[in-house]
Parts: C-alpha cells; structure tokens; sequence
C-alpha cells in the first residue's frame, strides 16, 4: 500500500509516499506532487524506513522509575501539576516544547499552558533555532511573516547564503538552486560563511567572514548603496520609514570598503564585487540561517540583512526578498500557534493591543481564576536559570532534549537535577535526558502520529499516521487531553482528532482578524497569519489536505505564494521599518588561555542528538566519530595532528574527540558537530562547552561563538572493539577509558576506545576481555614490539567480538567485518581472514562518501586517480551521486583535492570572482 507524508526532518518539509503493509514500512520515495521537492529526497529522507521499528522505542510510561499504566500516569501528572500551582503559585509550572511536534500538538500545549494553567513560561527549542529570524521579521515587517517561496530562489540572479551550509542542512532545496544555476548560467550564487563548506560547490563568489561579523558586512552593503546611488527611493519613500537612522548607523566609524573588508577579515575586491552584485540585480535573495540566527546579536544580523532588501525594493516580487530558511519540521507550526514564550496566541503577542481580551473569550477563559497571564514568560536560557533558582517546581518537557541542545548543558542537567517534577514526553527510550525525568510518557512518533508541519515557505502539509504505535506510546496531544480533563478542564479540550485541533486553530486564526489591515474595526487586530478558509474542514477533508501557503482566506483560497506584494506590511501604518544597526561582536570572549573561536553546527547525515539517525547505519558512515575541525597551522601550533584525538576545554566544560586537519576552515576557529551525546560518545557534547549569552532581544544563544583551548589528548592506547548486537555486555569499558564513541552498524557495535597513559605499563588485553567480555579470545594475533594486536571471540561458529588495538587508521574493511557477524556459522575463509580483516583482494573503501550507494572515500579516490575527473564519471564506475545527491558537492571536492595534490599542495580554490 502506498501513503503519502512529509518528511520529519528538516524545514524543506519534502513530501514522501511511504510504501507500506499496515505494519512495516517497506521504502521511502519523494512525492513527484509535493511542491517542496518534486520528487526529491536527501540521503536522510532517504534513509527514513531504516530510522523506525520498535526497537529502542520508549513503549510505558513510568512514574518514579516504576513502569504503570497510562490512567497512573496520567493521574501523577495532574496531581503533581496541580500540587504544585497549589503551592507555589501557577508560575512555577513551565513546559519546554519543540519545533519537532506538529502544530495540533503545539496548539493543544499552548492552549493548555498559557490559556489554562496560567502560565506565561512556555517556550521551545525555537529559541535556540529561529528566535532572531522572528524578531527581526516583526521589527521589520510587524509580523512574523517568511516573504518568499522556494521558486523566488529559482527566479533570483542573484542568491546570497548568508551563514548557511544547504547543500548538507537543506539538501533538496540546494539541489533546486543547483538545477536552476544549470538552466540559468547568470544565477549567481554567493556564500558567506567563516567556513568554506560544500555549499561553496555552487558558489560564484565566496566571502569567508570572522565569525559575527555579519551586521558589519551588510551596514556596510547599505552605505555602498547609498553612496552609488543605488537605493530605491520611490520604494524606500512609499513603503517604508526609518531609512535616515539606519543609514546613519550604518556609516558610524569608518564605512570604507577597505575598513568593511579589514573588520570582517574577508578581501576588499571581492567584498565590493558582493555589493556591486547586489546593489545593480533587484531580484535577490539573501537566504539566512544560524551563522545569522545564533549570535549574541542575531536580530540585528537580521534586520542589517533586511535593511538592504527594503533600501533596493527587492522584497515582494518573484526572485527576491530576504528568506530567514527554518530548521526543524515544524518550526513555522510552533511560530504561528504562538508556542515562544514571548507570544500568546496565534501571531498575537501580549502587548498586542486587544489580544489577551480576544484570546480569553476565544479559549472561554474568563471564568477561570487563573486568568491568562498578563506578560510574556522566561525564554528558554532564562527557564533553566529559573529553575536553577528555585521558582520554576514543574517542567514538562516535550520533543527537545536541553540536557545536550542548550549552552551551558551542564548547568542545565544541574538545574534538572534539582527540579522537584520533570515530565519528559519522548519516543526513544535511552536519551541524556531520562536521567532527570520523574515522570516518563511514551509518544507517537513520525509514521504514527496525525497532523499537520509548515515549513519554511509557509506551506502547510499533512503528516499522516500510517502505522500503529508501538506498546502503548500515545500521541502528545492526546496526552495533553487526557491530562487537561483530570485536571478540570475537559470541556476546553473536548478533541477526538487532530482535525478538530486543527479546525479550532483555523477558527482563531481568523477570529476577529480584518483580512485588510485598513479594515479593522475598534477592537480587531489585523494578523498576517489567517488560515481561517481551512477552518470547518471535516475528517475526510483534512486527511486529503493538500499543500498550501498561508495566508489562507476567503480573499486567498488557495494561498498566497508570495508576500508584500502590493508593498503593504503588518505594521499599523502599513510601512515596513528599517532598523539603525550598531554592529557588535561574540560575547564569547577570545583569552590567553581560550584562544580559539568555537564554531559548533550539523553534519549531512546525522539529525540533532541522532535519536533517530543514528538508527540507519548507513547514515553512520559518513562522519563515524565526533570530531574538532582545525586549520593546519593551528594544529601545528597547538600540537595535535589529523586523525589523533584531541580536546577542547572552555570554563564550563570539556570536549573529547579526533582531530580532522582542514584548511577549509579559518585559522583560529574550531568547529565541531552538535550531534554527539552521552549515548554515543564520552564527552562530546558542545553544548557543554558554550557560555550562555543570549540576543537581548530575541533571547536566543550565541551556539555559534564560543572560546576554547585545544590539546592533544594523550592515551596510551587505542582500540577498535565490534561487538555483536546481541552480547549482553554492558559497556564497563566507557569508564576507564579516555575517550570512546559507540558506532551502530548493520550487525554489530563499533566502540572506538583509547586510554591508558603515555609510557604506562602495557595493558594484559586477555585480563581485559576476561573483565569486560568474560571471555577467552578464540583468534589472538599481537606484536609485543609495537603493542599492537588483534583478537576475535568466536562461539559455536559465529563471532561475537573483535579487537584491535591500534589506531583506527589501521581498520582493515569495517563493512566486511560487520557482514561476519551475520555469518550463522563462520565460513572457512572467512574464519581464516578474520583477523586480518578482508576478503583477498577485497580492500577496506574508506569512511563513506555517497551513503545511499555505500561509497567509500579510498574507493573514489582510487577511481579520480584512476582518471574519473567528473563526477558523471564517478557515478558511471562506482554509482555515487547518482540517487540523492546530496554527496555531489564531497564529491567535487574529492576530484578538486586529488587534482590539488596533483598540482602539489595548493588550497584547493573554490572562489571565482566573475
Ligand atoms: N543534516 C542535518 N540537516 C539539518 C539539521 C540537522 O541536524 N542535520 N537540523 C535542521 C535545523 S533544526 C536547523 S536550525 C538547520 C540549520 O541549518 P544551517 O544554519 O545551515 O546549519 P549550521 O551547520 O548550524 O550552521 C550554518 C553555518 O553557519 C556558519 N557560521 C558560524 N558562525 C557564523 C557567522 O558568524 N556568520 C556567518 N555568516 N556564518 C556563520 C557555520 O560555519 C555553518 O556552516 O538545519 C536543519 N537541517
Ligand atoms: N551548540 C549548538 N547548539 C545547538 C545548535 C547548534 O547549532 N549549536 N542548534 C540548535 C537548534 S537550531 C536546534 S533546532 C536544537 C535541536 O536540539 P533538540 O531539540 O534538543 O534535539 P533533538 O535531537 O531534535 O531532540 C528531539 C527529541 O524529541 C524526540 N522526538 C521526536 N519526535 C517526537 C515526537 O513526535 N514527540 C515527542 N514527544 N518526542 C519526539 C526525539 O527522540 C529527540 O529526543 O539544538 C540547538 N542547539
Ligand atoms: S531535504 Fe529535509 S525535508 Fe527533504 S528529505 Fe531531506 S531532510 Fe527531509
Ligand atoms: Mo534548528
């Protein structure tokens, strides 16, 4: 049977039709109808029927550590809930929500919280995500309104990546700009980044900007402007108002090319060939993401971003407009039910005039004592801090997991510790956060659960529950629902379906909301976001929901593509604001002994704290272990060398993991993946390693700019041990060892360990197995010269583990090695191989290229050495590049490095100024 979808991934929100029988998912493909993707998917969307099962899923709940039913469950929460409102009042109950539940579940939370139990201290994840973007949205514009559409970025000639790496976070949409620079050779690209990324594959010009800089670059593309007679000032005068401050701020202290180019660290020529482009094209679009939204100063970043759209009229027409890209699934859903905590409903603030009075008779809360809260609550760092005080007594948390994802984690994990109720509704049953839950709720997760995403062109889709959950996990709203009514309110939270969520949602939507902002009585707010011609939708209507663009209305039934079109905003005068920015630098400061800039972000194939990703081994394969990304001159003036392991300290905590020299980073940063936790690896969280200063008027962190030392890590020792999955071992080796990360593969565990202390007495590695494994090793092979050796367990005729002790780079084929252990019983051959690794002939191909082939580093290599300089030759010889192509740009940059090393040892250029 087929059904069709969304993604649960990223914001491109790309349609897929799951193949299915009712109980597994059989594939996954992209849904040609979907207007996100056409029938694309990336390596991860890909992969999504190797992420599910019931393996690893959270299926009870638990109160105390003590499996129970879902009425005891339920009931606790009430009570405890309730118990505490009673005692220290309805503000010491907060939730902490993500932009990973579905706007149902999200509206079900907001309405509860804030409308019910009273309380303002709502947020989410989107604080750490999108903050900045909304604020600078609604100083600009006066709503929380994404202008473009992904087609505007196929109509620009001129597209600017201001802190984005598409081609790995976006895939699909990256691989649209990639089409549309083939159709259209004059389509520009540019990329401003502090990293070269594989993002830079399509990129005509490259500006590798010092880390916060950005609000300089383009006060500085608005001066330019103005100086070259470049601004619209029929646009400018008609639509807009503030142009004479923010020009005047954008000329403070020296606004020269050279003095721009000397603060952001990037050449003077090549900064002016950007304004030179952006100044004389109209149909620009600058698209932005967290090297603009995570920083101390990401709304100014924003609005200095914005700022240039409105000085050129390059906003509302096909092709242009300033397009702030979102993360998650459903970071617009949680955005537009009014889930941050700064808002109250439906694109209403408090202070929105009118709007606590509209909300109370829309929820019918006017009989409750409590009221609605009056203000807005903590944001998500000031929650933590909250707690850590002693005024927060309950949090419920939902679809995030803090403990890894916030600054200061282990502050956080602290604060957790000490909160008298911690309520964590998760689908997976091992996360760093179990530790600190009181009470655990079992949820539905993607494929299960009913509902709708909007993602980052306001474009609402279905996800649609295709199987059944596992155990008894249950849906977050139902959850909620159930809760609500042992607490009183069943009434208020009468929802069967998530289509009478959805419909109630439509409904406020609309309510009392002019579709002109002319048009507004006394009383009426007028609120961009309006889908109220949804409202009403039976069950059968809402399950066929096809895509559409919000604003939805009676005057825009089938959606809007594109906004400002008719240059009005949602500000009361209808003019959009151009905001005077003062540029300032990362809070984060550089010192003596933090000497190193911190740059933290994703990788292609993993998905935040690899819950689900790092289920599919394939997507494993890509980046195995965490790893600090360092230019060859720091990692020679700091002592650490590709490939060894190496840590980076900061005040408030320590990260351990191996060392990739590369000059595609600046001299004097770091960057390191966000994806490793406590499951997966021994110290490698970031968030472990940031301070926690916020944007002053977003709230959100600075994830992006933290300061930290590098040092080598010295062991004495490292080891490659496989274990098979069905070993009842339980990992004794983690705790005496230095570093170690835990590798998920088809069949077997991969545990990279190392320990020991330089110069120590060699370890007795049979005492070892005996301690760890209790077992004897069946094959043993070692060199007491250099210490190095390798064992195998075998039990009636299958392996059950392997060892090697030496540095990883000395791995013989990882992928033969694990398909042993699918062996029921051990070939001949095979058995005689074991320890050396490989078939004859058959040599290990490397970390993983293309992960939807399996596509080997060392086996591409070879074939560019070979003479396949394209990547269409590639694809002929090996496959690679040929599914999703999300491996493409890895790809060029191979046959570039190898073409590089060819020409000795050149930088590889990824820069032509036209
Ligand atoms: N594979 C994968 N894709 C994802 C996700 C995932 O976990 N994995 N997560 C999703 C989510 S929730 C999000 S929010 C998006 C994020 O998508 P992106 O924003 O593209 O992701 P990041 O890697 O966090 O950061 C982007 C870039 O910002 C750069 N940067 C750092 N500091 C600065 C600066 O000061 N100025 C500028 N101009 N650039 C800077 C970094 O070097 C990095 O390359 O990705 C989404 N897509
Ligand atoms: N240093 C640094 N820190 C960062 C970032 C960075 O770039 N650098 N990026 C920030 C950004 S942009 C983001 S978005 C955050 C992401 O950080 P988090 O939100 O903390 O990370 P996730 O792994 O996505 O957490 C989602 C959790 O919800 C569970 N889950 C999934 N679906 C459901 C569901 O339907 N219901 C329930 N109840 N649970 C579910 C998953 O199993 C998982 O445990 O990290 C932020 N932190
Ligand atoms: S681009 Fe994003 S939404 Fe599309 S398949 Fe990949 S992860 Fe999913
Ligand atoms: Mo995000």
């Amino acid at each position: 049977m087929q059904a069709s979808t969304t993604c649960p991934y990223c914001g491109v929100g790309c349609g897929v039709v799951v193949d299915h029988d009712g109980a597994v998912i059989r594939d996954v493909e992209g849904d040609r109808d979907h207007p996100a993707n056409f029938g694309r998917l990336c390596v991860k969307g890909s992969a999504l029927h190797e992420t599910l099962g019931s393996q690893g899923r959270l299926t009870r709940p638990r109160v105390d550590g003590q499996e129970v039913d879902w009425g005891s469950a339920l009931s606790s929460v009430a009570e405890r809930l309730g118990a505490v409102r009673y005692r220290h009042g309805d503000h010491a109950v907060a939730g902490y929500l993500s932009g990973q539940l579905l706007t149902e579940d999200y509206y079900v939370a907001n309405k509860l919280f804030k409308g019910f139990l009273g309380t303002p201290h709502l947020d989410t994840n989107s604080r750490l995500c999108m903050a900045s973007a909304v604020a600078g949205y609604k100083r600009a514009f006066g709503a929380d309104a994404v202008p473009c559409n992904y087609e505007d970025l196929e109509d620009a000639e001129l597209v600017v990546l201001v802190g984005s790496n598409l081609a790995w976070n976006h895939p699909v949409l990256f691989q649209r700009l990639r089409v549309a620079k083939q159709r259209n050779p004059l389509l520009r690209v540019v990329v401003i980044d502090p990293r070269v990324t594989d993002t830079c594959e399509i990129a005509d010009l490259y500006l590798g900007i010092a880390p916060g800089s950005d609000a300089r670059l383009f006060n500085g593309l608005l001066a330019w402007m103005d100086d070259k007679n470049r601004l619209d000032r029929v646009y400018l005068e008609a639509h807009t108002q503030g142009l004479d401050a923010a020009l005047a701020a954008a000329r403070q202290g020296d606004a020269s090319i050279e003095a721009i180019a000397a603060d952001c660290d990037v050449d003077a020529e090549r900064l002016e060939t950007f304004y030179y482009w952006f100044a004389t094209q109209l149909h620009v679009v600058t698209l932005y993401s967290q090297g603009v939204n995570q920083s101390s100063s990401g709304t100014d970043k924003s609005n200095a971003i914005i700022n240039c759209h409105l000085a050129g009229g390059k906003i509302g027409l096909p092709g242009a407009g300033p397009f702030s890209i979102t993360g998650q699934p459903n970071a617009m859903g949680g955005r537009e039910v009014g889930g941050l905590a700064n808002q109250l409903a439906a694109h209403m603030d408090y202070h929105t005039p009118g709007a606590l009075d509209r909300v109370t008779r829309f929820w019918r809360t006017e009989t409750l004592t409590p009221t609605l809260p009056e203000g807005p609550g903590h944001k998500a760092v000031e929650l933590f801090e909250a707690i850590e005080r002693g005024e927060i007594q309950a949090l419920w948390i939902m679809a995030t997991n803090p403990a890894v994802s916030l600054p200061e984690a282990n502050r956080v994990r602290a604060a957790l510790a000490k909160c008298p109720l911690v309520i964590v509704s998760e689908c997976m049953a091992d996360t760093d956060l179990m530790a600190y839950a009181d009470i655990v709720l079992p949820a539905s997760s993607w494929s299960e659960k009913d509902g709708t995403v909007t993602n980052s062109e306001r474009r609402i889709s279905r996800q649609r529950g295709i199987l059944p959950p596992p155990g008894e996990a249950r849906h977050d709203w139902w959850i909620m629902v159930e809760v609500a009514r042992r607490m009183g309110y069943g009434e208020a939270f009468d929802y069967r379906h998530p289509y009478q969520i959805f419909d109630e949602h439509a409904r406020l939507s609309g309510f009392e909301n002019p579709l002109v902002a002319q048009d507004a009585k006394p009383g009426e707010g007028f609120r961009l976001f309006n889908i109220s011609a949804l409202a009403g939708l039976d069950r059968a209507a809402y399950d066929g929901l096809s895509p559409i663009q919000w604003p939805v209305t009676e005057k825009a039934p089938h959606g809007t593509a594109r906004l400002f079109e008719d240059g009005r905003f949602a500000t009361p005068d209808g003019l959009a604001r151009l905001v005077p920015v003062t540029p300032r630098a990362p809070q984060q400061l550089l010192s003596e002994s933090r000497p190193l800039r911190l740059n933290t972000g994703r990788v292609r194939d993993q998905w935040h704290t690899m819950t689900r990703t790092a289920r599919a081994p394939r997507l494993m394969n890509h980046r195995a272990e965490p790893f600090i990304e360092v230019h060859p001159d720091d990692a020679h003036a700091y002592g650490v060398a590709d490939q060894q392991l190496a840590r980076l300290e900061s005040p408030s905590g320590e990260f351990r993991a191996r060392v990739r020299v590369s000059k595609s980073q600046r001299q004097g940063e770091v960057f390191v993946p966000m994806h490793w936790t406590d499951r997966f690896s021994g110290q490698a969280r970031m968030g472990s390693l940031l301070e926690a200063h916020c944007d002053p008027v977003s709230g959100q962190p600075e994830s992006k700019h933290g300061a930290v030392s590098l040092a080598p890590l010295a062991t004495g020792w490292e080891a490659t041990l496989l274990v098979a999955h069905d070993v009842a071992a339980d990992a004794t080796w983690c705790n005496e060892a230095t570093y170690w990360t835990r590798v998920p593969l088809a069949h077997c565990q991969r545990w990279q360990l190392a320990g020991g202390d330089a110069g120590a007495p060699a370890t007795d590695w049979r005492q070892w197995l005996l301690d760890h494994l209790h077992d004897t090793p069946t094959l043993w092979c070692d060199d007491p010269a250099t210490g190095r050796l390798r064992a195998a367990g075998i039990e009636q005729g299958r392996v059950r583990w392997w060892l090697m002790v030496a540095p990883p780079t000395e791995l013989p084929g990882l992928a033969w090695l694990d398909e042993r252990f699918a062996e029921a019983v051990l070939g001949k051959n095979s058995r005689r191989r074991l320890l050396a690794g490989c078939e004859a002939g058959e040599a290990d191909t490397g970390p993983t290229v293309c992960s939807c082939h399996q596509v080997g580093q060392k086996a591409i290599v070879a074939a560019i050495q070979a003479g396949d300089t394209s990547v269409e030759a590639l694809g002929a010889r090996l496959a690679c590049g040929t599914q999703c192509g999300s491996c493409i740009p890895e790809l060029k940059s191979l046959i570039e490095e190898e073409r590089a090393h060819a020409h000795s040892e050149q930088k590889p250029e990824v820069i032509d100024v036209a």
